[in-house]
Protein backbone atom coordinates (compact mmCIF):
# COMPACT_ATOMS: atom_id res chain seq x y z
CA UNK A 1 0.00 0.00 0.00
CA UNK A 2 1.01 3.34 -1.10
CA UNK A 3 1.10 6.38 2.13
CA UNK A 4 -0.43 9.55 0.59
CA UNK A 5 3.21 11.53 0.32
CA UNK A 6 4.16 9.12 -2.01
CA UNK A 7 0.87 8.29 -4.01
CA UNK A 8 1.22 12.09 -4.42
CA UNK A 9 4.65 12.39 -5.93
CA UNK A 10 4.12 8.63 -8.23
CA UNK A 11 1.11 10.62 -9.44
CA UNK A 12 3.20 14.54 -9.95
CA UNK A 13 5.66 12.28 -12.17
CA UNK A 14 2.91 10.67 -14.16
CA UNK A 15 2.94 14.69 -14.74
CA UNK A 16 6.09 15.41 -15.85
CA UNK A 17 6.38 12.04 -18.20
CA UNK A 18 3.30 13.25 -20.11
CA UNK A 19 4.56 16.90 -20.26
CA UNK A 20 8.03 15.32 -21.61
CA UNK A 21 6.45 13.78 -24.13
CA UNK A 22 4.28 16.97 -24.84
CA UNK A 23 7.13 19.04 -25.25
CA UNK A 24 9.44 16.40 -27.15
CA UNK A 25 6.52 16.40 -29.29
CA UNK A 26 5.70 20.15 -29.85
CA UNK A 27 9.83 19.99 -30.53
CA UNK A 28 9.30 17.68 -33.62
CA UNK A 29 6.98 19.64 -34.67
CA UNK A 30 9.08 22.82 -34.99
CA UNK A 31 11.59 20.97 -36.13
CA UNK A 32 9.70 19.82 -39.20
CA UNK A 33 8.75 22.99 -39.61
CA UNK A 34 12.15 24.01 -40.16
CA UNK A 35 13.03 20.38 -42.25
CA UNK A 36 15.23 19.10 -39.46
CA UNK A 37 13.72 15.83 -40.23
CA UNK A 38 15.63 13.68 -38.73
CA UNK A 39 15.46 16.02 -35.43
CA UNK A 40 11.71 15.57 -35.54
CA UNK A 41 11.68 11.80 -36.29
CA UNK A 42 14.03 11.52 -33.24
CA UNK A 43 12.00 13.41 -31.22
CA UNK A 44 8.61 12.23 -31.97
CA UNK A 45 10.02 8.51 -31.16
CA UNK A 46 11.33 10.25 -27.88
CA UNK A 47 7.62 11.37 -26.86
CA UNK A 48 6.56 7.95 -27.47
CA UNK A 49 9.38 6.75 -25.21
CA UNK A 50 8.02 8.99 -22.53
CA UNK A 51 4.44 7.69 -22.96
CA UNK A 52 5.64 4.51 -21.98
CA UNK A 53 7.63 6.08 -19.21
CA UNK A 54 4.23 7.67 -18.07
CA UNK A 55 2.28 4.01 -18.36
CA UNK A 56 4.92 2.19 -16.57
CA UNK A 57 4.10 4.59 -13.49
CA UNK A 58 0.11 4.60 -14.09
CA UNK A 59 0.01 0.67 -14.06
CA UNK A 60 2.37 0.42 -10.83
CA UNK A 61 0.02 2.97 -9.04
CA UNK A 62 -3.01 1.00 -9.81
CA UNK A 63 -1.13 -2.31 -9.59
CA UNK A 64 -0.81 -1.17 -5.68
CA UNK A 65 -4.82 -0.69 -5.53
CA UNK A 66 -4.25 3.31 -5.10
CA UNK A 67 -6.03 5.32 -8.23
CA UNK A 68 -3.57 6.86 -11.07
CA UNK A 69 -4.41 10.36 -11.72
CA UNK A 70 -4.00 11.72 -15.95
CA UNK A 71 -2.79 15.88 -15.18
CA UNK A 72 -4.67 18.56 -17.10
CA UNK A 73 -2.43 19.28 -20.28
CA UNK A 74 0.00 21.83 -19.66
CA UNK A 75 1.12 23.87 -23.40
CA UNK A 76 4.57 23.55 -23.80
CA UNK A 77 6.85 25.99 -25.76
CA UNK A 78 6.72 26.61 -29.31
CA UNK A 79 9.25 28.67 -30.43
CA UNK A 80 12.88 27.60 -30.27
CA UNK A 81 15.93 29.75 -31.46
CA UNK A 82 17.55 27.24 -33.47
CA UNK A 83 18.60 23.17 -33.19
CA UNK A 84 21.24 23.65 -30.49
CA UNK A 85 18.39 25.58 -28.73
CA UNK A 86 16.08 22.47 -28.70
CA UNK A 87 18.42 20.36 -27.23
CA UNK A 88 19.86 22.30 -25.32
CA UNK A 89 16.28 22.96 -23.78
CA UNK A 90 15.92 19.06 -23.60
CA UNK A 91 19.04 18.61 -22.05
CA UNK A 92 17.75 21.19 -19.10
CA UNK A 93 14.50 19.59 -18.69
CA UNK A 94 16.00 16.14 -18.53
CA UNK A 95 17.66 17.22 -15.31
CA UNK A 96 14.75 18.43 -14.05
CA UNK A 97 13.57 14.96 -14.61
CA UNK A 98 16.47 13.51 -12.60
CA UNK A 99 15.68 15.44 -9.30
CA UNK A 100 12.25 14.66 -9.65
CA UNK A 101 13.11 11.34 -9.57
CA UNK A 102 15.82 11.82 -7.01
CA UNK A 103 12.90 13.61 -4.70
CA UNK A 104 10.85 10.37 -5.48
CA UNK A 105 13.71 7.78 -4.73
CA UNK A 106 14.60 9.74 -1.38
CA UNK A 107 10.76 9.44 -0.21
CA UNK A 108 10.54 5.97 -0.23
CA UNK A 109 14.06 5.39 1.72
CA UNK A 110 12.71 7.52 4.11
CA UNK A 111 9.32 5.86 4.39
CA UNK A 112 10.46 2.22 3.89
CA UNK A 113 8.63 1.89 0.98
CA UNK A 114 11.35 -1.16 -1.07
CA UNK A 115 8.76 -1.87 -3.16
CA UNK A 116 8.71 1.28 -4.62
CA UNK A 117 12.21 1.99 -4.24
CA UNK A 118 12.96 -1.09 -6.34
CA UNK A 119 10.30 0.17 -9.03
CA UNK A 120 12.15 3.35 -9.35
CA UNK A 121 15.65 1.94 -9.93
CA UNK A 122 14.81 1.06 -13.77
CA UNK A 123 13.99 5.31 -14.13
CA UNK A 124 16.98 6.13 -12.16
CA UNK A 125 19.00 4.29 -15.04
CA UNK A 126 16.59 5.46 -17.57
CA UNK A 127 17.65 9.47 -16.58
CA UNK A 128 21.03 8.41 -16.41
CA UNK A 129 20.91 7.42 -20.05
CA UNK A 130 19.02 10.25 -21.22
CA UNK A 131 21.28 12.86 -19.66
CA UNK A 132 23.88 11.00 -21.14
CA UNK A 133 22.33 10.84 -24.51
CA UNK A 134 21.19 14.66 -24.62
CA UNK A 135 24.21 15.82 -23.32
CA UNK A 136 25.85 14.11 -26.21
CA UNK A 137 24.29 15.99 -28.62
CA UNK A 138 24.63 19.30 -26.67
CA UNK A 139 28.09 18.81 -26.74
CA UNK A 140 28.18 17.72 -30.73
CA UNK A 141 25.95 20.76 -31.64
CA UNK A 142 28.63 22.89 -29.63
CA UNK A 143 31.72 21.81 -31.86
CA UNK A 144 30.05 22.87 -35.03
CA UNK A 145 29.29 26.02 -33.61
CA UNK A 146 25.93 26.57 -36.04
CA UNK A 147 27.50 25.12 -39.45
CA UNK A 148 24.63 24.88 -41.49
CA UNK A 149 27.01 21.92 -42.63
CA UNK A 150 27.35 20.44 -39.40
CA UNK A 151 23.80 20.52 -38.15
CA UNK A 152 22.16 18.67 -41.49
CA UNK A 153 25.19 16.06 -40.61
CA UNK A 154 24.17 16.16 -36.93
CA UNK A 155 20.12 15.91 -38.17
CA UNK A 156 21.12 12.74 -40.56
CA UNK A 157 22.89 10.93 -37.56
CA UNK A 158 19.24 11.62 -35.41
CA UNK A 159 17.85 10.28 -37.78
CA UNK A 160 20.10 6.90 -38.08
CA UNK A 161 19.86 6.57 -34.54
CA UNK A 162 15.74 7.05 -34.35
CA UNK A 163 15.56 3.98 -36.90
CA UNK A 164 18.11 1.96 -34.66
CA UNK A 165 15.65 2.70 -31.54
CA UNK A 166 12.92 1.56 -33.57
CA UNK A 167 14.68 -1.46 -34.40
CA UNK A 168 15.48 -2.29 -31.15
CA UNK A 169 19.57 -1.89 -32.36
CA UNK A 170 20.15 0.47 -29.57
FE1 LIG B 1 13.20 11.36 -20.27
O1 LIG B 1 12.19 11.25 -18.73
FE2 LIG B 1 11.08 9.87 -18.66
O2 LIG B 1 11.72 9.20 -17.13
Amino acid sequence: MLSKEILDKLNNQIDVEFYSSNLYLQMASWCESKNYTGAAKFLMEHADEEMEHMRRIFNYINNTGAQAIIPALEQPPIDYDSLPHVFKEIYKHECYVTSTINELVATTTAENDYSTLNFLQWYVAEQHEEEHLFMGIVNRMDMIEGSRTGLLMIDKELSASADARAAGTK
